[in-house]
């Protein structure tokens, strides 16, 4: 798929996702490559199993932070995107679009926590390992050197206002790896940008063993992140956008 071909169906999934199955070759990939499938066959939003047990990231990430994580962030967050939904339908369906803006930006944020958290789970896992092959040399082009790279999320990570996310997302646009500090779920992100690791920084992610250290959690991060699952998202972003 060209990018002119991307850009035109990303407009149709835009346009279609609240009828249509999703046939859209982005989520197609992921699903093959068994990285992560947010949706089912009739354009559901679905909440995959965690891909380890929940003691995996031990001690970085206690279990008992990842279970309320996953089971009711994350989970509540697929509940609410598949009622936000149902409501569009519903105002649709009955031609009564009063408060339409408010389930469009409920779905906005609950959506978006939904892929960033799917994201996020296969990010992290138990043996460390470093950037290499095309992603090194990416991250080399765009920030200098991995160091660079690290010093520059962190220091993002940590400073962000309220509850948010760090971000290094693929930029299409300007061919670049690009990093984002996103606050909630949804806010300031770049147009067509795609997350390959992101670093969830609410206070439900760390509070429990962290307590008010944020800045001591997002360096213990570094310890678990999986740099193959970011040279996987890469790649298919490349390819997806090339
Ligand atoms: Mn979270």
């Amino acid at each position: 798929m060209n990018r002119k071909d991307f850009l035109k169906s990303s407009t149709l999934f835009g346009a279609a996702a609240l009828v249509l199955p999703t046939t859209n070759t982005f989520a197609n990939n992921l699903a093959d490559n068994s990285i992560d499938k947010l949706v089912d066959a009739n354009g559901n939003y679905i909440h995959q199993t965690l891909p380890y047990s929940e003691n995996f990231l031990e001690p970085y990430m206690d279990a008992e932070t990842l279970h309320l994580h996953y089971t009711f962030h994350h989970g509540g967050a697929v509940k609410g995107a598949n009622k936000d939904l149902q409501m569009i339908k519903k105002a649709l369906d009955e031609n009564n679009l009063e408060t339409v803006d408010f389930w469009t930006k409920k779905l906005s944020y609950h959506f978006s926590s939904h892929i960033l958290h799917s994201i996020f789970w296969t990010n992290l896992t138990n043996k460390s390992n470093l950037p290499k092959g095309d992603l090194l040399k990416r991250i080399e082009k765009s920030f200098g050197s991995f160091d660079r790279l690290k010093v520059l999320i962190a220091a993002t990570a940590k400073n962000v206002d309220g509850n948010g996310w760090g971000i290094v997302a693929y930029q299409p646009y300007s061919d670049s790896l690009v990093v984002l500090q996103c606050e909630n779920h949804e806010k300031l992100t770049q147009w067509g940008a795609i997350p390959i690791l992101v670093i969830d920084v609410w206070e439900h992610a760390y509070y429990l063993k962290y307590k008010n250290k944020r800045t001591d959690f997002v360096d213990a991060l570094f310890n678990i992140i999986n740099w193959d699952n970011v040279a996987l998202r890469l790649n298919d972003a490349l390819k997806l956008t090339s």
